[in-house]
């Protein structure tokens, strides 16, 4: 009985339906692999050549000309396209090369097209062409880990999401050894350029590299990448010349569409908040784009928060002839209090629902944790710096980490001049809950970043709003608004007036579609004292059973879902506009190696229009470059881009902040963007932020 079992099991293992059943390889992905990005008309040609622009121009940093002087004057180059091979491209277009590639930092949708366009551009010139891929990031490049990339490999991941195929890490070449075995690596395989797909810092690296390699011959170009969105490069004139990183759109369009989700299930069962907090390590690209996808009813923008003004506390200030720093700028509670607000608004139209989207980075914008963020940043590295052990593994646990602050503190009141950490900042950080002072004392990235992900932002917010909520419904402000037509219903099927006993009850009896209780109302109690004092009901006489009814609807209880979009998106398959994008920008990168730019990144200018006026081009990466705080020193770096609060995308969200918040009788207005798809020419296009700010570019 038993063999039978098993022979009927492996009959069953064998029919096509099961084995179409688990196989890898769906129709889904088989179409995907299959999908040829169009090309840009220049890579049309059968060679491709640059041209120097002096359209473009960037204010130098000082320290940028002194660390990278043999690429620090490089130029905007226009990649353009060429039938004939010249007498000079002759020599130089065709030659046999070997090229590494890397990514490094977080996977972002779309690299594996980077390697496909980069891949197909190199064997199309050469088929001797060879293209290796490094392992695990930057530390393959330290420690010579490679593979060669074949055409197998590359049909393999055509169009795929994640960077499954060599792996990424965030490990940094930052010192002389690393620089070294880099060099060493770099000769090993016979390189002629090294590529780095990664972020600010990564571009940053690929400068420094740039330069240390320069003497070698060993040519380093860089591809920004970042589902964050905060690679964008303008020149001094505001010219876009990378309008976003890739990656962006399919993070965006990812958690949209989740998101677009929720909103359906809020307004269905009409009982939660779903609380979304949404990737972005310090900028809220990603934020914005999705509330302008799926209109949340509360979105929070990171860079609006800086200019906030508590005008209640700015008029106080003014009326007692006093000056109130704490009206300008947000600290967690006034945050707290602004998405109460709404909650708040929207319940007194019956509405005890709906979507919050809060940024990942947003703590970097809310001045006390700021402060602590710095503060910590640099107690950090410089406990690293001069001692054996790194911090974490000196201090495992939150207490050894707290007990050592405390000995910051206790060395402040001793040594006056000792200001970094002081028993005020001391006395905060232990009102902080134990799951946020482990978030702000978790480990830097290899960077010296902070790890914004690693913090659960949203319970801390929900938190305060939750107890802020708790003192609304005591005070009475915060309650649910009644239907009028509702509220007639009930009280007439229970032979009740509610012409008599309306007034009582509400304070906009007979003017709004929703009724709102009187503040005086916010138990059984004060309910029954407003009906005796409108004298509709004696000191013995129950309630009625339906205006108990209508009181109980009014009180809410606030509910809320958390849910953190990040690692799911940046993972995903690419939209068709990144799968257009990264392949059009592998052959740029392959344009920039095969005439022999360094120190520069590929980037696309004009993707924020229509696909004939996309425009492959090389950006200097040197003059991007400026001072910042890192590892609690100064450090050159590419500046991160943030949300610019006076751009089009920005009014735009601003001007419909109310409309979406919904606080009005009627359905929400959320918007639906669709399932990701990179085969068909879909609606959503190209990120809304970057069409909207369109709007607004200067000519050129
Ligand atoms: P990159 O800048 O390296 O592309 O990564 C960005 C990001 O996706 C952020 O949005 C997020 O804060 C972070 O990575 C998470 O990092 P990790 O993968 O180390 O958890």
């Amino acid at each position: 009985m038993a063999e039978q079992t098993a022979s009927n099991l492996q009959e069953l293992l064998g029919s096509s339906t099961v084995k179409k059943a688990v196989d890898e390889i769906n129709r889904e992905l088989a179409e995907r692999r299959s999908f040829q990005p169009p090309v840009c008309t220049v890579f049309s040609h059968a060679y491709t050549v640059l041209e120097d622009s002096d359209t473009y121009r960037f204010t130098v940093d000082k320290e940028a000309e002194r660390q990278l002087p043999n690429i620090i004057g490089n130029k905007v180059q226009i990649v353009r396209g060429q039938r004939a091979l010249g007498k000079e491209v002759s020599q130089r277009y065709p030659r046999r090369r070997n090229i590494g590639i890397v990514f490094s930092g977080g996977p972002a949708p779309g690299g594996h097209n980077v390697i496909a366009g980069l891949f197909d551009a190199a064997k199309r010139a050469n088929p001797e062409n060879r293209v290796f891929g490094f392992l695990v990031g930057p530390e393959g490049v330290v420690e010579n880990e490679a593979i060669e990339i074949t055409q197998d490999l590359v049909d393999a991941y055509r169009n795929l999401g994640g960077f499954t195929m060599i792996k990424t890490g965030r490990a940094k070449i930052d010192s002389k050894q690393k620089i070294e075995l880099s060099r060493k690596t770099c000769k090993g395989l016979g390189l002629d350029a090294l590529v780095i797909v990664g972020g600010d810092d990564s571009n940053t690296n690929a400068a420094f590299l740039a330069q240390e390699m320069f003497a070698d011959g060993v040519q380093v170009i860089g591809v920004p990448k970042t589902i964050d969105g905060d690679i964008q490069v303008r020149d001094d004139q505001g010219h876009v010349l990378c309008a976003v990183s890739f990656g962006f759109h399919t993070a965006a369009r990812a958690f949209a569409n989740s998101i677009a989700g929720l909103c359906n299930d809020a307004s269905s069962d009409i009982k939660y908040y779903h609380v979304c907090k949404v990737m972005g390590r310090v900028a809220s690209h990603l934020a914005l784009e999705v509330a302008l996808q799926t209109h949340p009813n509360i979105t929070i923008i990171g860079e609006d928060l800086v200019d906030y003004v508590d005008e209640e506390r700015l008029e106080k200030a003014q009326r007692d002839r006093t000056t109130d720093y704490t009206a300008f700028g947000v600290t967690l509670r006034h945050l707290s209090r602004l998405i109460c607000d709404g909650i708040v608004k929207r319940a007194a139209v019956g509405k005890n629902y709906g979507v919050v989207v809060i940024p990942e980075g947003v703590l970097e914008f809310i001045n006390e944790v700021e402060v602590f963020i710095m503060k910590l940043n640099t107690i950090i590295a410089d406990y690293n710096r001069t001692r054996d052990r790194d911090f974490h593994s000196a201090f495992p646990l939150l207490e050894d980490k707290l007990e050592y602050l405390h000995r910051l503190a206790q060395r402040s009141r001793e040594d006056a001049s000792f200001k970094l950490w002081n028993t005020r900042d001391e006395d905060l950080f232990n009102d902080l809950p134990e799951f946020f002072q482990e978030g702000l004392l978790t480990e830097r990235d290899s960077h010296g970043n902070f790890q914004f992900s690693q913090i659960p932002t949203e319970r801390v917010l929900m938190g305060l709003v939750h107890d802020y909520l708790n003192i609304l419904k005591e005070k009475g402000v915060y309650k649910l608004g009644i239907s009028a037509l509702y509220f007639r219903k009930t009280l007439e099927a229970a032979a009740l007036d509610p012409d008599r006993i309306g007034p009582a009850l509400f304070s906009n009896y007979g003017k709004d579609d929703h009724y709102l209780t009187k503040p005086a109302i916010i138990s059984s109690k004060t309910l029954r004292q407003e009906l005796e004092k409108a004298g509709l009901l004696e000191a013995n006489e129950k309630v009625p059973d339906a205006i108990e009814k209508i009181y109980k609807k009014t009180v809410p209880s606030f509910k809320t879902q958390e849910h953190f979009y990040g690692y799911d998106g940046r993972g995903n398959d690419p939209t068709r506009f990144d799968c257009i994008y990264t392949y059009n920008l592998g052959m740029t990168v392959f344009s920039l190696i095969a005439n022999g730019a360094t120190g520069q990144m590929a980037a696309i200018r004009n993707i924020e229009h229509d696909f004939a006026r996309w425009e492959p081009i090389g950006i200097p990466i040197a003059p991007l470059m400026h001072l910042e705080e890192r590892k609690g020193k100064l450090a050159l770096v590419l500046e991160k881009a943030l949300v610019d609060t006076q751009s089009v995308a920005m009014q735009v969200f601003k001007a419909h902040q109310e409309k979406w918040l919904a606080a009005t009788s009627g359905e929400d207005p959320f918007r639906r963007p669709g399932p990701i798809s990179c085969d068909a020419k879909v609606e959503e296009e190209r990120p809304l932020t970057l069409e909207l700010n369109a709007l607004a570019q200067p000519e050129g």
